[in-house]
């Protein structure tokens, strides 16, 4: 296909919405030049990927907001979450089995020497741990019980639970050095750029799956670009790792990563140096939204002399993005004039692309997210989400009729249940779609998360309920009205706003879902106890109550541009990092507690339970909650962890033979470990073991006379 070929395809796909695309596109088609690398066939197909790992009881929705502009300008975009299809072709029985075969040949080849180093004992100890795994799991029952109804008998639910977990901790031992275990648990973190491409570099195991999956159904394809989305950050690693194997699959097509962790690491990075070690992967990074030149992006690959869009970032000289106007942000429609425009009407969220089969819950939901920015935009820790020099980005909110007419399509597709995906939503927003789903009869189930105010009358919260609300999170950030104050929150917010919210809660059937943390400036234990006072006292509106955080200074919060005000002084990159937001400091004439069991004390005081994290039921704002509140009602987690909290996390075992003694290779292993590690090594030495034991632990040899049969018992996991 020649280059007219191309852009005749192109005009006649583009639809009538976008006739301004359509009017770039002709005027300019005589004189599209081929640079350098530009793909010549198929140029109007795009290729977007969602990652791994992340939730995958859903689908995350960045990608469909990414390709309805694109779809509506003729382009052809192929959207994949490789996050659920990669791990449904891991958590297999068949997958298990292969690697429990590759892992039996290391322990075999290990086994016929005649002695082993610590090393290679370890070696074995981890490759039995792994078999066992491998032998214990049952994956396809634990997908059978998660999408059918017996998702909803709890002990059920929890033994599927703890297949998806363990399964978990063995891709942690398999995949190094990235942490699936703890990837929805760890605060978002990466210091350093070129840690993150070595980390990515180093998931061979990661790059030859993914390019096996793309290739089995993309094979033959040559596209314009490839894009990922990466919304967090735990997300970077095994994000970069596909973009290393898309460079292989489709060596023409430009790389460009978008979403909120990239934005982040654009808004973070020391220098424009710090971007630097990213070329080795990518070509480009997206930072903002998509809908206000993702178009022109691809108009750009296709070789029109155009400019690059200012969002999309060459990482070859990455130049800076000057000053950020509301331009940079597109309109919702409704009242945001001035911002880049966008047919909404016309160009809804594409989820066509969703394979719902593949989700690991028993209804469909989705993320649809019709306000964007908050429209409080003052809180002095904040520094959130696609913002500028503001706390958040700048408020914008969608014509309710429009978004009542999005839902309704969703619902005749089969979807009937939504999660509105935004930093907070105005009341008056809410009240206004609420009576749209109820006159137009959409019945919906829908989730939140709010900043409550006064406006949540008792009238307005019948109102929600009534329009399918269920469950909703809300920034309860502190039961102290001093601290709420200095948190920028408002004056008197707990008697004023707070309270009189919770009593129109009170007689609904909503749950609510605090998110809180300790550790402001100037927070004192007395401040702490009121928090968890706060907490316990209303426990019966909260379908759920989780562990607080601990308050992290942002780089562009108010707090850290204006640390005085808080006492903070001596704010300060960490040693050695380029590309994270948060900032060192101490606080004047106050000790700070920052590590991780400092707040321990406040949080035993609450009812939480280590299992109600994300993305299962317990968890806030996961659809699994959603799904156990709507059946049973907002008290079912708090009777839930009365029956079950001593469940036992399980165990597998393997049998073995071995010329080695497996007893004291397990034991060398064990005290090895602890001599690694300087608070256990005063367990060692308590126990009375002797002083030479780093000698007696680093070589074990075999046993010539007998081989011995050994039954070995490992614990899958242990929850943190
Ligand atoms: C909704 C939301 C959630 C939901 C839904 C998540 C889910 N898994 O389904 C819930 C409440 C569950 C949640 C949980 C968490 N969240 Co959250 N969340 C948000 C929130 C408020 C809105 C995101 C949104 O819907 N935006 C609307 C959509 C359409 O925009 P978007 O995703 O940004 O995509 C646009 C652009 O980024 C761009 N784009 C995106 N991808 C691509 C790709 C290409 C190629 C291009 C060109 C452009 C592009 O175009 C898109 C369209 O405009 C953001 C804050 C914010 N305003 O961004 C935080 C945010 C994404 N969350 C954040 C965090 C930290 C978390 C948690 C880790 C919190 C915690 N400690 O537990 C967990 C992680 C959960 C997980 N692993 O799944 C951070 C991420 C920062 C980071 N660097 O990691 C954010 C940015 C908030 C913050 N602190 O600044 N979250
Ligand atoms: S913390 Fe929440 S309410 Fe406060 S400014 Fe940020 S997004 Fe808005």
């Amino acid at each position: 296909m020649d280059v007219a070929d191309g852009s005749r395809a192109f005009c006649a796909g583009a639809c009538a919405s976008t006739s301004r695309h359509r009017r770039s596109a002709s005027s300019v088609r005589l004189s599209i030049v081929l640079r350098e690398g530009t793909v010549t066939e198929n140029s109007r197909r795009i290729l977007l990927v969602q990652p791994p790992y992340g939730d995958y009881t859903y689908p995350y929705h960045s990608l469909s907001y990414v390709a309805a502009p694109l779809k509506a300008a003729g382009y052809e975009v192929d959207v994949i979450d490789l996050n659920i299809v990669w791990f449904r072709s891991v958590f297999t029985s068949a997958q298990l089995r292969a690697w429990s075969c590759e892992l039996a040949s290391s322990v075999d080849l290990l086994q016929s020497l005649a002695s082993l180093s610590i090393g290679q004992q370890e070696e074995v100890v981890h490759a039995l741990r792994c078999i066992a795994d491998c032998n214990t799991l049952a994956p396809e029952r634990a997908v059978e019980i998660f999408c059918s109804q017996e998702f909803y008998d709890f002990p059920r639910y929890l033994w599927a639970r703890g297949q998806v977990r363990a399964f978990e901790r063995l891709l942690t031992d398999l995949y190094t050095p990235y942490n699936y275990f703890s990837a929805f648990a760890v605060p978002p973190y990466e210091p350093d750029s070129q840690q993150v491409v070595s980390k990515a570099l180093s998931q061979q195991r990661l790059i030859a799956d993914v390019k096996q999956l793309l290739s089995e159904r993309y094979h033959g394809r040559q596209y314009l670009f490839c894009g990922i989305t990466v919304p967090f950050t735990t997300q970077l690693v095994p994000g970069m790792a596909v973009l290393n194997a898309l460079r292989t699959l489709f060596p023409k097509a430009k790389l460009i990563a978008g979403g909120t962790a990239i934005s982040d690491i654009y808004k973070y990075k020391e220098s424009a140096e710090a971007l630097a070690a990213f070329r080795e992967l990518c070509d480009f990074f997206y930072v903002g939204e998509a809908e206000t030149g993702i178009v022109r992006f691809a108009d750009w690959c296709r070789g029109e002399e155009i400019a690059l869009p200012g969002a999309a970032i060459d990482l070859t000289e990455p130049k800076p993005i000057l000053e950020r106007s509301n331009r940079d942000y597109v309109s919702l429609g409704g009242s945001s004039k001035g911002f880049t425009f966008h047919e909404w009407d016309s160009m809804p969220p594409d989820y066509t692309w969703i394979d719902w089969d593949m989700y690991l819950a028993p209804e469909r939901r989705v993320n649809y997210s019709p306000a964007r920015g908050c429209f409080w935009n003052q809180c002095t820790f904040c520094d959130y989400g696609l913002n500028s020099d503001s706390p958040t980005a700048p408020t914008r909110t969608m014509d309710p009729e429009t978004c009542a007419s999005h839902l309704s399509t969703l619902i005749a597709s089969g979807v009937q249940r939504v999660y509105l995906a935004v930093d907070a939503i105005a009341p008056k927003f809410l009240g206004a779609l609420a009576d749209q789903l109820t006159s137009r009869q959409i019945h919906l189930r829908w989730s939140t998360q709010f900043f409550l105010t006064r406006q949540f009358t008792p009238e307005l919260v019948t109102k929600l309920a009534y329009s399918g609300l269920c469950v909703a999170s809300f920034g309860l950030e502190s039961g102290s009205t001093s601290i709420l104050e200095k948190m920028g929150k408002g004056k008197n917010r707990i008697e004023q706003d707070l309270l009189p919210a919770f009593h129109s809660f009170r007689e609904s059937t909503i749950g609510l879902q605090p998110l809180f943390f300790y550790g402001f400036p100037g927070e004192t234990d007395h401040d702490r106890n009121l928090t968890v006072e706060l907490l316990t006292n209303n426990s019966d509106i909260f379908a759920t109550i989780s562990k607080g955080g601990s308050f992290t200074l942002l780089s562009g919060s108010i707090a850290a541009k204006d640390p005085q005000r808080f006492g903070v002084c001596n704010a300060r990159r960490r040693f050695g990092e380029n590309i994270s937001g948060e900032l060192q400091y101490d606080v004047e004439n106050q000790d700070r507690c920052d590590r991780e069991d400092s707040f321990k004390k406040f949080n035993d005081c609450l009812p939480h339970w280590n299992l109600w994290e994300r993305p299962w039921a317990g968890g806030i704002d996961t659809l699994h909650t959603q799904l156990y509140v709507e059946r049973f009602g907002r008290g079912i987690f708090h009777d839930l962890q009365q029956q079950y909290r001593y469940a036992e996390e399980p165990w597998a075992s393997i049998t073995v033979s071995s010329k080695f003694d497996l007893d004291d290779v397990m034991t060398n292993v064990m005290l090895h470990d602890a001599l690694r590690c300087p608070s256990s090594l005063a367990l060692v030495e308590e126990a009375g073991i002797p002083e030479n034991i780093a000698e007696a632990v680093m070589a074990c040899t075999e046993n010539e006379e007998e081989t011995k049969e050994y039954v070995m018992n490992f614990r899958q996991y242990r929850e943190i």
